[in-house]
């Protein structure tokens, strides 16, 4: 995998502008940057006069269902002769907001065996060798902002009208909490005047994105909250564990527990928050931190995951009660984590 740079964007544009076929793909459960980044890149090729195809391995959550071209999708789950079809007929692959296949759920075999030319544009840590070509900057907020940058080095901003930027700011906003972590660069800053200047309604983004709960699922946040909330203060780690039973009983729905590990952060004195959901055969996890505290060790470590330094995933292959057991355990005796408690 080389990195795009000043020096061979022309090589890329070229490949990109002898294409007929680019096939977008986005990572399973999705959220607001991979959907958001995968739009804007999709309608930015169109305007190129390119057939630009968005492929995903499940559906997406109804807070980004109102996007532009959010019903283009092909979705695996529903569709995969489709989606093989598109596959054997494209001539370009770009992922978008992942670096490991085994991002894309049941698409991974296909994809794996793409051999035409591909690009991947990402800002997670250590990507697997798994496109032709990279755009990838851990450092970003999130794929949208490092999108936005190959745009910029593409010569292709002017190509940008107001729906492709507000799939460009819903994958900001989604990746940041509305700027709340991971999004303090100036140059961010910068790229969202721009947006503005192409006309995007900042606030009604918000609402749309936000402000669009069902009424079971505001109850889920208010059950978790209040009866299925732990906080160690000894160790400022607070958590919520959600039962398979509890999210049944709220009836619910893709993307019902997105956020909710942030909401923790409301509490005085947290640094490191978790979400547990069991799972069938093991407990979900989603660990968040605040200043250096480290989540992305605790996840690779111990839990089968990774990801950045205050945003990770992981796995439990145990009980809710053993995974919660292992969790003290770890913040008890680990040297690497009592430094930072
Ligand atoms: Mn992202």
């Amino acid at each position: 995998m080389e990195a795009i740079t000043y020096e061979n964007i022309n090589l890329i544009k070229d490949k990109l502008n002898q294409a007929k076929n680019i096939a977008i793909v986005s990572h399973e459960n999705p959220d607001g940057d991979t959907i958001g980044s995968a739009i804007a890149l999709a309608l930015i090729l169109r305007k190129l006069n390119k057939t630009s195809y968005l492929l995903i391995n499940d559906n997406m959550p109804e807070f980004l269902s109102w996007l532009p071209s959010a019903n283009e999708y092909t979705v695996y789950e529903e569709n995969p002769e489709e989606v093989k079809k598109v596959l054997d007929t494209a001539d370009v692959l770009i992922h978008v907001d992942y670096n490991s296949l085994s991002r894309t759920g049941k698409m991974e075999d296909y994809l794996k065996n793409f051999n035409r030319f591909s690009i991947m544009i990402d800002h997670h840590p250590s990507p697997d060798n798994l496109a032709v070509y990279s755009f990838s900057f851990p450092q970003c907020s999130s794929t949208a902002e490092v999108l936005y940058n190959f745009l910029k080095l593409a010569d292709w901003t002017n190509l940008i009208d107001k729906n492709i930027a507000t799939a460009i700011y819903v994958g900001i906003i989604t990746d940041t909490g509305n700027f709340t972590f991971n999004s303090s660069s100036p140059a961010l800053f910068h790229i969202v005047a721009e947006l503005l200047e192409k006309g995007i309604d900042k606030d009604k983004i918000y609402a749309n994105v936000f402000y669009n709960f069902s009424y079971d699922r505001m109850k889920l946040v208010g059950f978790s909250l209040s009866q299925r909330m732990v906080f160690w203060t000894e160790y400022f780690t607070a958590f919520i564990h959600l039962y398979k039973k509890d999210l049944k009983q709220f009836n619910h729905q893709k993307g019902d527990t997105e956020n909710l590990v942030n909401m923790i952060f409301y509490i005085r004195g947290v640094k490191f928050a978790l979400l547990l959901i069991e799972k069938d055969g093991y407990i979900k996890m989603s660990l968040r931190s605040r200043g250096d505290f480290p989540a992305n060790y605790v996840a690779k470590k111990y839990f089968n995951g990774g990801g950045h330094l205050n945003a990770a995933g992981g796995k439990c292959y145990a009980s809710m009660e053993d995974t919660i057991t292992k969790l003290k355990k770890i913040l008890e005796n680990d040297n690497e984590i009592k430094k930072h408690i």
